[in-house]
C-alpha cells in the first residue's frame, strides 16, 4: 500500500521547479499586475523574464530547445503565473496553443523553423481560429486560401486572436476547398507577421485579461509557400481540435490559478479584517464561503493533473478530459472571485485590491477556446 501513496504524489523535480516559479511570480509578475490592467499594457518585460527562466521553454520537447518537462509541469506553471496574473499566464499558454498545430501536426521542416526559437523565447506565436461569424462553429469560416503555383495566397479576417500584433507568426486556418463540406476543406498555415498582405487590424478593449492584446488580423493576398502548410491539405479542421483538446488546458490551470489566487487572498484577508469585535474569519458565514472556495480549487487541480496526465499518455479519452477539467476550473474561477469580492466587501469592488480584477480576469476563461456549452458538447458526445 506504501508504494500505491507514493505513485499518487508529484515528483519532486515538478514540486522545485513549481516552488521556483511560484517565487518569480510572487516577487517579479503580481507586483506589476493592477498596473499592467489599469493600462492594459502587454507586458514586454515579463515575457523577457520568463524567457530568461526557461518558462518558455516549457511547451516544448528537449529535441526542439525546451525542457521536455510535459504538460503537467506545464500547467503547474501556468497556474502559479495566473495565482499572481491572468495576462502574464496567456503569454505562456498561447506559446503552446500558437505552436501545437506544427508540433502536432508540421512538417520536420516546419518544427526545426518555428519550435526553437519559440522555446528560447525569442519568437511568439497565435493561433488564428476564430472569424467574427465562425467562433463556436470554425467549420463556418469565411477566409479561403488558393493555390497559385507553389504557393498560397490568402484572403479573409479573423477574430478574438491572442497574440495580436505581439506574435511573429500566426497559425491561421482557412478554406481550400468549399466544395469538400462544411469543416472539411479547411487547411492549416503558418503565416509570418512580415508577409506583405498582413495588417493587425483592430485591437479589442475588454473587460479583463487586459494586458494581453487580442485583435482580429487581416490577410489581402498574403502568400505563403507550400513549405508552410501545417499537416495535409484539407485537414486543418482537424488540425484544429487536436489543438485545441490538449491547450484547454492551460484554460484550466490559469482559470484554476485565478480561482486559488482569489481564495489565498481572501482567507489572508479574513484573518486581518475585523467586525464585532472579532476575525471575520471567526464567523461561519465567512468560513464556509472559504471551506467552498478551497473545495473547488482542490477538485478542479485533480481533474486537471489527470488530463494532463492523459495527453501525455496519449490516452483515447483526453479531449474529454480536457473539456471537464477547462468546464470544471473555469465554472469554479467565476464562483470563487464572486465570494472573493463578497468576502471583501466594499474592498472587494474597488481596484486597490486583486480580486475584482481576478473576478473580472475569470469570466474569459467559460468562454475562449470553446465556451463552457461547446465543452459539455464535447463531454456528452462521449456518453452517447
Ligand atoms: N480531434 C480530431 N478530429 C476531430 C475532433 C478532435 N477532437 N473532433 C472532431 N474531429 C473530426 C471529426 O472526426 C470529423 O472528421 P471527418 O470529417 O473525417 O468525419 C471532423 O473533425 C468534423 O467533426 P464534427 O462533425 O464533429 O464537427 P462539428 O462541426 O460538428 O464540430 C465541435 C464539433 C462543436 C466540437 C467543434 O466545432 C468545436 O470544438 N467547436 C468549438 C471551437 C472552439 O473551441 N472555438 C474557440 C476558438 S479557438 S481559441
Amino acid at each position: 500500500m506504501a508504494a500505491l501513496a507514493d505513485l499518487y504524489t508529484l515528483p519532486q523535480e515538478h514540486l522545485d521547479l513549481r516552488d521556483t516559479i511560484r517565487q518569480i511570480a510572487v516577487e517579479r509578475i503580481a507586483p506589476r499586475a493592477a498596473e499592467m490592467d489599469e493600462r492594459a499594457e502587454y507586458p514586454h518585460d515579463l515575457r523577457r523574464l520568463l524567457a530568461e527562466q526557461d518558462i518558455l521553454g516549457l511547451p516544448f520537447e528537449e529535441e526542439h530547445g525546451g525542457t521536455g518537462t510535459g504538460t503537467l509541469m506545464l500547467n503547474m506553471a501556468v497556474e502559479e503565473i495566473a495565482k499572481a496574473d491572468a495576462s502574464t499566464a496567456l503569454i505562456l499558454m498561447i506559446q503552446e496553443l500558437g505552436t501545437l498545430p506544427i508540433k502536432l501536426h508540421g512538417s520536420e521542416e516546419l518544427k526545426r523553423r518555428f519550435l526553437p526559437r519559440c522555446a528560447t523565447g525569442e519568437w511568439s506565436p497565435a493561433f488564428a481560429l476564430s472569424e467574427a461569424e465562425a467562433g463556436s462553429d470554425p467549420g463556418a469560416m469565411m477566409t479561403v486560401a488558393r493555390p497559385d503555383g507553389d504557393e498560397w495566397v490568402i484572403n479573409g479576417s479573423k477574430a478574438w486572436i491572442t497574440n495580436s500584433g505581439v506574435a511573429d507568426f500566426y497559425c491561421v486556418f482557412a478554406v481550400t476547398d468549399r466544395e469538400a463540406g462544411h469543416s472539411r476543406g479547411i487547411t492549416a498555415f503558418v503565416v509570418e507577421a512580415d508577409r506583405p498582405g498582413f495588417s493587425v487590424g483592430k485591437l479589442e478593449h475588454k473587460l479583463g485579461i487586459r494586458a494581453s492584446p487580442t485583435g482580429s488580423p487581416v490577410f489581402e493576398d498574403v502568400r505563403v509557400p507550400a513549405a508552410n502548410v501545417i499537416g495535409e491539405v484539407g485537414q486543418g479542421f482537424k488540425v484544429a481540435m487536436s489543438t485545441l483538446d490538449r491547450s484547454r488546458l492551460g484554460v484550466a490551470a490559469q482559470a484554476l490559478g485565478i480561482a486559488q489566487g482569489a481564495t489565498d487572498y481572501a482567507a489572508a484577508y479574513a484573518r486581518e479584517r475585523r467586525a464585532f469585535g472579532q476575525p471575520i474569519n471567526s464567523f461561519q458565514a465567512i468560513q464556509f464561503k472559504l471551506a467552498d472556495m478551497e473545495t473547488k480549487c482542490a477538485a478542479g487541480r485533480e481533474l486537471l493533473y489527470q488530463a494532463c496526465c492523459k495527453v501525455d499518455r496519449g490516452d483515447a479519452d483526453l479531449g474529454k478530459y480536457s473539456a471537464m477539467a477547462k468546464l470544471f476550473c473555469s465554472d469554479a474561477a467565476m464562483e470563487v472571485t464572486v465570494e472573493a469580492v463578497q468576502i471583501l466587501g466594499g474592498y472587494g469592488y474597488v481596484t486597490e485590491y486583486p480580486v475584482e480584477r481576478m473576478m473580472r480576469d475569470a469570466k474569459i476563461t467559460q468562454i475562449y477556446e470553446g465556451t463552457n456549452e461547446i465543452q459539455r458538447l464535447v463531454i456528452a458526445r462521449t456518453l452517447r
